[in-house]
């Protein structure tokens, strides 16, 4: 049916109300940007913790890290908040910075194209068409659920449900369940649902390293202090965010000159065999690839719930999924009631980065020139070739720590390009492609330095890889992140055009 809405027009799209988009909407706002609009084909503010409602999710970086460092709340239950706080904290947001009438949900994009007479991007939507100025992609890498591709998958005659995809209604009490995969997901579902079930069988194909997870309830006293001891909160906060740069970014870009993998793993494997009872279970939780390889997890009870007369650990690969539940290479049919898949996310697959066919004047796709051409951004905000568009989250943008000091540096650098066109009233602004270059091979030199040129990553199968074997990480520490996306010059872009 032909779109009859009427044509709008705004001066910001975002797309995305996840805190990406939240957090770059309140950065605009902030510095008198207010004609913009959010779109999100959600039905509320939060992204992935709209989503994301499996039993035991909650965050794994700590909470005093895991929030704006504008909107910091002494109000966490734990020091690692639980989902739900999580969904409360992006309603809160909403409401403090007034964002409620700028969000569109309900609302899936189909399509950008850019008009370069206009300068003007047309996005084309399940609710009609808008044009943009300026288009920011504010989807989040664990958006897109990613099915296995498993014989079969469609036959299971019991429920199947994907973590994210959550479906509450069905209960697992006294069932016999099996969860697909072993990554940070499977670590919080897995202790959680294991008490209420008859029998859980959970197949893994590679083991996580799974780590302690400094997690306590803040308390009454705990929560008050924060809020009114001095320096408290700010002493958290330090605290929190050394932690996390100590655990990612210092561990995995700069291993060459940090070399304590080894010595982390050994006490992972002690935390394994004290643990995990069973000798042959223990190993096979163990993981044969360097730790950071891919994402290790936090948990305190994951391990020790396979000594659990309900759980079992089954290592012998999928053959198929059947209609009463799955068969493994060993030949052994697990029968099996409901049917979890904690297989995770399309990060960097084509119809994940973006979900739309985004296209440039010259009829170039955006997904397209970065699988022909592989992944290159400016900050991981900008892609030459590509104006008057920003991605929060782009290929070489993060470097692993937390995810709002990435919204927060990605936002300051499209603030700061958006203030400076607006100041020469230029209609467009695109990085340069000598800016580009210079960026990807300062960020490219680095490779050399991370973990993940250790060979045993190859078995790790981790989604930090692309197809390529490029890992998309920008490799730096959050300071250094945060000061180049506020400091870089802004001649790398260039403006043109002129407002009437
Ligand atoms: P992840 O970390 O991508 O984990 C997915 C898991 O599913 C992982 O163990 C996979 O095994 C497994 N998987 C995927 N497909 C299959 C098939 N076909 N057969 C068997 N096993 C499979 O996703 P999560 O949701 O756990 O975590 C995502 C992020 O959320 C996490 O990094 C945190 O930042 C929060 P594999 O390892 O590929 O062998």
């Amino acid at each position: 049916m032909p779109d009859t809405s009427p044509r709008r027009h705004h001066e910001i799209v975002i797309v995305g109300g996840g805190f990406s988009g939240l957090g770059t909407a309140i950065a605009l706002r902030k510095a008198g940007f207010d004609d913009l609009l959010i779109v999100d084909d959600g039905d509320g503010p939060g992204g992935t913790w709209q989503w994301n409602t499996y039993p035991g999710v909650a965050v794994d970086i700590p909470s005093f890290s895991y929030q704006f460092s504008f909107a910091q709340r002494s109000t966490w239950s734990r020091s690692y908040a639980p989902g739900r706080e999580l969904r409360a904290y992006a309603e809160q947001i909403v409401e403090e910075y007034g964002l409620a009438p700028h969000l569109q949900f309900g609302t899936r994009v189909h399509g950008a194209l850019f008009d370069a007479s206009s300068a003007r991007w047309s996005v084309s939507t399940s609710a009609g068409e808008v044009t943009a100025r300026w288009l920011i992609h504010a989807g989040g890498p664990l958006s897109q659920p990613k099915l296995p591709d498993i014989e079969g998958i469609d036959t299971f005659e019991g429920a199947t449900m994907h973590t994210s995809r959550w479906k509450h209604d069905v209960s697992l009490a006294g069932k016999r369940v099996g969860v697909i995969g072993t990554g940070a997901t499977a670590v919080q579902v897995v202790p959680e649902i294991a008490p209420e079930v008859d029998h859980l069988a959970v197949f893994q194909r590679t083991p996580i390293w799974c780590l302690p997870k400094p997690d306590f309830p803040l308390g009454r006293v705990g929560r008050a202090c924060l809020d009114t001891v001095p320096g408290v909160r700010q002493i958290a906060r330090l605290a929190s965010q050394a932690f996390v740069e100590a655990t990612f970014p210092v561990l995995a870009h700069f291993h060459k000159w940090v070399p304590a993998t080894a010595a982390l793993q050994v006490a992972a494997r002690r935390y394994i065999a004290a643990q995990v009872r069973d000798p042959a279970t223990r190993d096979a939780l163990t993981p044969t690839y360097a730790l950071g390889c891919k994402r290790p997890s936090f948990h305190n009870s994951y391990l020790s719930t396979f000594n659990r007369d309900n759980v079992s650990l089954q290592t012998a690969s999928i053959e198929a999924i059947t209609p009463g539940g799955i068969r493994t290479s060993d030949g052994v049919q697990h029968e099996l009631d409901v049917l979890v898949l904690a297989t995770g996310f399309k990060v960097t697959d084509r119809d994940a980065l973006p979900t739309y066919p985004l296209t440039s004047a010259d009829g170039t796709d955006l997904a397209e020139h970065w699988e022909t051409e592989r992944f290159h951004t400016y900050q991981g905000v900008a892609t030459a070739g590509f104006p008057n568009f920003f991605t929060v989250f782009g290929p070489y943008g993060y470097n692993g720590a937390s995810f709002f000091t990435l919204v927060e540096n990605s936002a300051a650098h499209i603030v700061r390009v958006l203030t400076e066109a607006r100041r020469r009233r230029a209609t467009f602004a695109e990085v340069t492609s000598a800016a580009q270059e210079q960026y990807m091979s300062a960020i490219l030199a680095r490779r050399s330095w991370q973990v993940f040129t250790d060979p045993t990553c190859a078995g790790a199968n981790s989604y930090y890889f692309t197809r390529n074997g490029d890992v998309p990480f920008r490799a730096s520490t959050t300071p250094e992140a945060a000061w180049r996306s506020r400091r870089f010059p802004l001649a790398d872009y260039a403006f043109g055009g002129r407002a009437g």
